[in-house]
């Protein structure tokens, strides 16, 4: 079967569901023999970009070195699914350039701010609020949602179902194009 490589950029805030659907569309493809690969922060921070933090120059190179791991890996055949908070839309136009446009395919995990801090997983948001977690995204960290992204997801409105169905319409839209 021949791979068409692409990546697909979640943005959103943390605890907003990018890592999960991130995961579970990878599943999704690999039952399709599309070769894919999962970038998220759990996997990235703890090596590549251990020595990143998150004031925002912090994550602009994080997302600078992301989005050339994401090339390299679409130029070798695999697609690539970014979970990334990814907050300014500057560093999202920089990894865009980077992955090149049109396999870039931008999508937006939207979900409000009170419902991520109260999924809140880790306690992050709590630290956050008590003040021992600086520069958290949504608390005292900017977020600037895409104004153009391929998709929107609506994940505190949608089933997961509902959400993977729209991500595998893109991937086959893209596809067939
Ligand atoms: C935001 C933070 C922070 C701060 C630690 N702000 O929900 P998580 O825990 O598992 O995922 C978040 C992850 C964000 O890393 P990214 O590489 O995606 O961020 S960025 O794209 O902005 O560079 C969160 C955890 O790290 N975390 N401190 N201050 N998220």
């Amino acid at each position: 079967l021949g791979q068409v490589p692409m990546t697909l950029w979640f943005t959103g805030l943390s605890g907003a569901g990018k890592s999960t659907l991130a995961f579970r569309l990878e599943r999704l493809l690999v039952e399709r023999d599309i070769l894919c690969v999962v970038l998220d922060g759990d996997n990235l921070r703890h090596g590549l970009c251990q020595d990143l933090g998150f004031d925002a120059e912090s994550r602009a190179e994080n997302i600078r070195r992301v989005a050339e791991v994401a090339r390299l890996m679409n130029d070798a055949g695999l697609t690539v699914l970014a979970a990334f908070i990814s907050p300014l839309a500057a560093d999202r136009t920089l990894a865009r350039q980077i992955v090149g446009a049109e396999r870039f395919h931008e999508v937006f995990v939207n979900s409000p701010l009170h419902i991520c801090e109260g999924r809140d997983p880790k306690g992050l948001y709590k630290k956050a609020r008590r003040g021992e977690l600086e520069h958290f995204t949504g608390i005292d960290a900017p977020y600037e949602p895409p104004l153009q992204p391929a998709i929107r997801l609506d994940t505190s409105d949608w089933s997961i179902e509902t959400c993977l169905g729209s991500l595998m319409a893109e991937v086959q839209r893209y596809r067939a194009r």
